[in-house]
């Protein structure tokens, strides 16, 4: 059964890539030899671009762990990865055709499987690209799943997910995952650092997010975050802040369900809404 592809958040554009070849758990195969020369000049030229931003923007954690990522020059085979990866924190990469439904995602990120999108951009797309690509997922998110705090974090979210989906609560706990693994900012001792992948792979959102003075930035509460809705076709204008990667692990220690029977009784706030 050919499955359907996810609509991301509110964005009503037709989904990217070829779903036919997903099973029925949203997994494909790689084609890695589909890779043309330009998909791979157009992954190196973005990883060359992020890299140079890195220094005083970046998370040092992300810094330290990029090099285990191990792809720098070309597009590589997510099995390769898995090497590496699977001996450092159990962790292995699956190809998907693009975004996956949220509960075909949880499952995913519960078994320790991060799904990555297997096609790039086009080079038309190099400055901006609102879904995500083997890029944002590859530079993004692998490098912090090298690193055993983050690592147990994303697979307690997943566990999470699927109790949050039985409770309808998908869309409290999806904020939770985009205001931190995907626009998080961290409070290092050298100072204010991103480590959301939604940020360290976007050459203009790295820098805005840690020294504009536009967006609010807030304390991480489960309280404020799960109320706060997202854009996810502009900068943010919220974000929130962590004291430490324990602290993630830490929220997740918790039952959700009586916060989720507390917090739908309060309003929402916008995404641009002031004040904690
Ligand atoms: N699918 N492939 C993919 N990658 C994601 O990061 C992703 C997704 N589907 C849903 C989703 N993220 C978010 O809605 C999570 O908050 C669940
Ligand atoms: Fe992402």
């Amino acid at each position: 059964m050919a499955v359907q592809p996810a609509v991301y958040g509110a964005s009503e554009r037709p989904p990217r890539g070829d779903y036919t070849r997903a099973a029925d758990d949203y997994t494909c195969a790689q084609n890695w030899a589909a890779y043309t020369e330009e998909d791979h000049d157009t992954y190196h030229r973005l990883y060359l671009r992020q890299c140079e931003q890195l220094p005083g923007l970046a998370s040092e954690a992300f810094v330290a762990a990029l090099p285990q990522l191990g792809a720098k020059e070309r597009i590589p085979r997510f099995d390769d990865i898995n090497e590496r990866l699977y001996r450092a924190t159990r962790w292995q990469l699956v190809a998907v055709p693009g975004l996956i439904p949220e509960l075909a995602f949880f499952s995913l990120l519960a078994a320790r499987k991060f799904p990555v999108t297997d096609w790039i951009r086009r080079p038309e797309e190099f400055e901006y690209i609102v879904e995500p690509d083997v890029f944002h997922d590859l530079f993004g998110h692998v490098p912090l799943l090298f690193n055993p705090m983050l690592a147990d974090y994303m697979q307690r979210y997943g566990e999470g997910g699927l109790k949050a989906a039985r409770l309808g609560a998908c869309e409290m706990l999806a904020r939770l995952y985009w205001y931190t693994i995907e626009f998080g900012l961290i409070r290092e001792a050298a100072g204010l650092r991103a480590y959301g992948a939604g940020i360290l792979s976007s050459h203009g959102e790295l820098p805005y997010s840690v020294q504009s003075p536009a967006p609010q930035r807030l304390p991480l509460s489960l309280e404020r975050t799960m109320r706060t809705r997202y854009k996810i076709d502009s900068y943010q204008q919220t974000y929130f802040v962590i004291d430490g990667f324990e602290q993630l692990f830490q929220l997740t220690a918790q039952d959700f369900e009586p916060l989720y029977a507390r917090l739908r009784g309060l309003p929402e706030f916008a995404a641009d809404e002031r004040g904690a």
